[in-house]
């Protein structure tokens, strides 16, 4: 199917019809039923104290599988190659491709949002953006503005599903004084300009990620949407499952497998030619990492290593104290979009190598500061000292490699 990528580009999301094909649907949906019961069961039995019999399923309002996470993903088996492969569809798998302009995009983290069993109303409005620990809103907007997003998400209801509103538009720019006074009094209600999804079972909505999107109304009604994304940046902690599943979709996860592997080795080739203060040798990793992005999108990805950084520090000095405790706490996982690749891969590194990349990052990670703490409603970051929106002015890549020589 061809879809109208420019229109995607400028309004920030699409609906597309038949993401699960109507003569699939019984069987995705059986699929995905005996997987919630079996998180049930998980949720049962990790149950604290005072929580309900049913642990989460009973107090979330947005009870979520993680079906390539432990440790759901240890317990999939034949009959969870349904929900797998749901993925794999043209209109899933294909369409991403194109609208991500890739030849093969990578399905990311695999997931089921259900419904509360009782209702908790309206989520807050927000951008799925923690610039904590990844970059300023301007920094995604000048990359996807040149070179396209490097993720997408979806939402493909398996019944018919209006919960998730968007803001057309909103991806590429800052939130506007009407949207910051709405959220800053009440995030809960709508914001001027929203749009609602209004989805049919098995049809899909895919959005690029800045967008401003709001979570509307979680209620008892039954829902059961399946939720993640596609990117050419995926990490993948147990692929165990692939063995029941077709040929073909075997052969999809072997390859973004290895294309993890391939974007974690140029992701350890830009650092170590960090290391050894060669410009060019920087300028061909990040090349290699992302082909044919633009200077926007090199310096989003130099951001994103100033991150990354933080990460080898802290595993390699547990004792260093300089790292605000909020970011500390977000660094703990990983997050390959950004191109953090977990605390194992930081044993690439030795202390001293962890100790000369600080030093080359620390300028740009001193310019990502604010002044002082501040606050910007809309994101998943609290309040903090680096900035929500702004990406350090005049500075570029090359400045980044200039300023090697002086620390
Ligand atoms: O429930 C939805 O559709 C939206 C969920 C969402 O925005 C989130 O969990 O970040
Ligand atoms: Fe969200």
């Amino acid at each position: 199917m061809q879809v109208d990528r420019s229109r995607f580009l400028e309004e920030g999301y699409l609906i597309v019809p038949k993401v699960v094909p109507p003569s699939r649907l019984a069987a995705v949906r059986a699929s995905y039923e005996r997987l919630v019961d079996k998180q049930r069961g998980i949720w049962a039995a990790q149950r604290q104290p005072n929580d309900p019999p049913g642990g989460a399923w009973e107090t979330s309002a947005q009870p979520r599988l993680g079906l390539s996470r432990p440790p759901l993903v240890h317990e999939l088996d034949a009959e969870a190659a349904p929900a797998i492969e749901a993925w794999l569809g043209e209109n899933a798998h294909g369409v991403s491709s194109q609208l991500l302009d890739t030849p093969d995009a990578a399905a990311t983290d695999m997931m089921l949002m259900c419904n509360p069993v009782r209702d908790h109303g309206p989520a807050a409005w927000h951008r799925d953006l923690h610039p904590i620990d990844t970059a300023p809103l301007q920094g995604y907007i000048d990359d996807i503005a040149e070179n396209g997003p490097r993720y997408i998400q979806w939402n493909i209801p398996l019944y018919d599903d209006n919960v998730l509103w968007v803001i057309p538009g909103s991806h590429l720019r800052r939130n506007t004084e009407a949207e910051n006074r709405a959220m800053g009094a009440n995030p809960r209600l709508p914001v001027p300009g929203w749009v609602p999804t209004n989805l049919k079972a098995g049809d899909g909505v895919v959005y690029i990620l800045p967008i401003l999107h709001w979570g509307s109304n979680y209620s008892p009604i039954k829902r059961r949407t399946i939720h993640g994304g596609f990117s050419d940046f995926v990490l993948y902690p147990d692929l165990g499952y692939t063995r029941f599943l077709s040929p073909e979709a075997q052969a999809a996860f072997a390859r973004w497998e290895a294309r993890s592997r391939d974007k974690q080795r140029h992701t350890e080739a830009a650092l170590r030619a960090v290391i050894a203060g060669n410009g060019p040798a920087y300028l061909t990793a990040l090349d290699q990492l992302h082909p044919g992005r633009g200077e926007k999108g090199q310096l989003l990805s130099t951001v994103f290593f100033s991150k990354l950084v933080q990460v080898i520090r802290v595993r390699k000095h547990p004792e260093v104290d300089d790292i605000p405790q909020d970011l500390r706490h977000r660094l703990g996982g990983s997050h390959p979009i950004t191109l953090n690749w977990g605390p194992e891969f930081a044993d690439r590194f030795t202390p001293a190598e962890a100790d000369t990349l600080w030093a080359r990052f620390k300028p740009l990670d001193r310019l990502l500061r604010a002044e002082k703490e501040m606050f910007i409603p809309g994101y998943q970051s609290g309040p903090m000292i680096y900035h929500f929106d702004e990406m350090p002015a005049n500075y570029t890549v090359a400045d980044f490699i200039a300023g090697w020589a002086n620390e």
